[in-house]
């Protein structure tokens, strides 16, 4: 069991180890015997030969089977990458090197390896079975999650049904989430991947940017009577979320009266002295706790908002779906484990092939914001530069995450992925079944998604270009050179539990990821000096006595001007 005091599983540092010394040398040879790799790629190179997945899928005809792992209700086709099996037996050596497996053991059980803010990192026990135990500091926690839960679905359904009311007795049909970071985007997303679940005579709106656009077309689309305010803050300090929940808190009182406020204000928090202060009825708080992270927090009451969408059964489907994929994360072999192979070929690229970025690519309009929530998930995790032990990493870490829904990103960006200098591997994310159907649209769709993951892996050679007739001047434009690897991720259809799934499909590969690199994957430091830094700008712009700058002379200038604009 990995002790809290530890300093974790990267005694060794990670560019010394025999495991990371074999995967180099491994790497390195098929590295070099792609055509498409950068150090194949001169000014003087006229056009690529034989691409490499090409040949290894000519070499092992079995080779989709073999590389295709299935994770609770997801497939993951793992071929299109630049593995072979001893290629995955090297990444698999070294996870099990880098205490993989003891640390994944250590976060279930409520071990403190959020070591930097002294936490437990249990998001996992929020999905986790009523009769299930999970001690921090001596207490199971379990039963208090499930309290919440309860209360969550009592509220959720008098909502919906209309038992509860607003002041005037009026049904409640807009919801709006008042939150930022973790406390907008898991409900955000999932609520847009879910709408076909949703009830369709509720509206949704999320409120999180500080700008006031954001808040007042939320507003002015609202009618207070019939108005749900939901202000989602672990802290409760948050400078956008108390503004926001301000200013519709003013907005509900000027038309309906301060006593209005319980019927239409919920509060989601850990600190309920803060939500007392700040008017909510602490009766009217669904609480939870300092080791669920913000961009982890999904399946606590963080996803009120979410529930009374689709539903506490709706929701507990979803729930079902986290705790599936925990299941197979901790049960399987690595080699078998979708979360550890998917990081594993993270490591691969951004280690050993030198790839910034990652691409993903949902075929699925509903999943228009799950880039966005990867993009927090991922780069506000492993968005780091120091060890656990503040030693500075001397490999690289987190990749720049990013996508859209295909396949409209076909017609804008994915020219750069085909035919341009850097290699993007990339998830593609499909489902068997369409939510509905028109014209057999859903086939086209798919039809899509399978025929750039085929293109981008085997390309489009100078010979056949010429072959089907191009003209000289053009076969170095036509041609494709391959060579761009991806995960095709297929689920049956977009359910509460296939969303679940591939949430915690991508929070273990985040989690793996970061145990190999050596970086704590669940502080945020770098969100905290931006707070902090815009607090102390806020009262330079207001302020009416001209104050003293001592910034750079850049943001003094900027400062400066501002004022000058307001007349100050
Ligand atoms: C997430 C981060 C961050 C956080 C927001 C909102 O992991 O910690 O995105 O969720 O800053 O914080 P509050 O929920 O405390 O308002």
């Amino acid at each position: 069991m990995y002790a809290s005091d530890d300093s974790g599983p990267a005694m060794t540092p990670l560019i010394a180890r025999p495991e990371w010394h074999e995967l180099l040398a491994h790497a390195s040879a098929m590295f070099s015997q792609s055509p498409s790799s950068p150090s194949s790629q001169s000014p003087s190179s006229q056009s690529p030969g034989t691409p490499l997945l090409r040949t290894l899928f000519a070499e092992d005809p079995n080779r989709a089977a073999a590389f295709t792992v299935q994770a609770a209700d997801l497939r993951l086709d793992f071929s299109k990458h630049f593995v072979t099996a001893p290629t995955r037996d090297a990444l698999v050596k070294l996870a099990h090197a880098c205490g993989v497996e003891d640390r994944r053991d250590a976060m279930f059980a409520g071990a403190a390896i959020n070591q930097t803010e002294g936490r437990a990192v249990l998001h996992t026990a929020l999905r986790a079975e009523p009769n299930a135990e999970i001690t921090v500091d001596g207490i199971n926690v379990v039963p208090g999650i499930h309290q919440v839960l309860e209360r969550m679905r009592n509220f959720a359904t008098r909502v919906r049904s209309g038992e509860w009311t607003g002041a005037t007795g009026k049904r409640l049909t807009t919801v709006i989430n008042v939150g930022i970071g973790g406390s907008d985007l898991g409900p955000l997303m999932a609520s847009t991947a879910l709408a076909g679940f949703s009830d369709p005579d509720l509206t949704s709106r999320f409120v999180s940017n500080v700008d006031p656009a954001d808040l007042l077309e939320a507003l002015s689309a609202s009618d207070p009577e019939t108005t749900l305010v939901i202000v989602a803050s672990k802290s409760f300090n948050t400078i956008e979320t108390l503004s926001n929940a301000r200013a519709a808190r003013a907005w509900l009182v000027e038309s309906l009266g301060e006593e209005a406020v319980p019927a239409h204000f919920v509060a989601l928090s850990t600190n309920a002295e803060a939500v007392a202060a700040f008017g909510i009825d602490t009766d009217n708080m669904f609480g939870f706790w300092d080791w669920v992270g913000g961009r982890y927090s999904i399946g606590s009451a963080i996803g009120l908002s979410l529930m009374i969408a689709i539903g506490p059964e709706n929701f507990d489907d979803f729930l079902a779906g986290l705790r599936a994929m925990d299941t197979h994360f901790q049960n399987a072999p690595l080699e078998q484990n979708g979360p550890v192979i998917a990081a594993l070929l993270g490591i691969l690229y951004r280690n050993f092939w030198e790839i910034e970025t990652h691409a993903v690519l949902p075929y699925s309009q509903r999943l228009s914001r799950f880039a966005a929530y990867l993009q927090q998930l991922d780069m506000e995790s492993n968005g780091k530069s120091v060890q656990m032990d503040g030693t500075p990493v001397q490999w690289a870490t987190g990749p720049i995450v990013w996508g859209e829904p295909g396949t409209n990103g076909q017609h804008a960006f994915y020219q750069l992925i085909h035919q341009g200098t850097s290699i993007v591997p990339s998830d593609f994310i499909g489902f068997l079944h369409p939510e509905a159907d028109v014209g057999g649209q859903h086939d086209l769709l798919m039809a899509n998604m399978f025929a750039q993951a085929e293109a981008l892996a085997f390309g489009r050679t100078a010979d056949e270009v010429r072959a089907a007739g191009v003209e000289e001047a053009l076969v170095a434009h036509r041609t494709f050179p391959g060579d761009r690897p991806s995960t095709v991720i297929l689920a049956p259809r977009l359910t509460p539990s296939a969303l679940g799934q591939l949430i915690a499909f991508y929070e273990h590969k985040v989690f793996v990821q970061g145990v190999i690199w050596g970086v704590n994957s669940f502080d945020q430091w770098g969100v905290e000096l931006g707070k902090a830094l815009a607090l102390n700008i806020g009262d330079e712009l207001t302020t009416p006595e001209a104050p003293t700058l001592d910034h750079d002379s850049s943001t003094n200038a900027l400062i400066a001007l501002y004022r000058k604009a307001h007349g100050r």
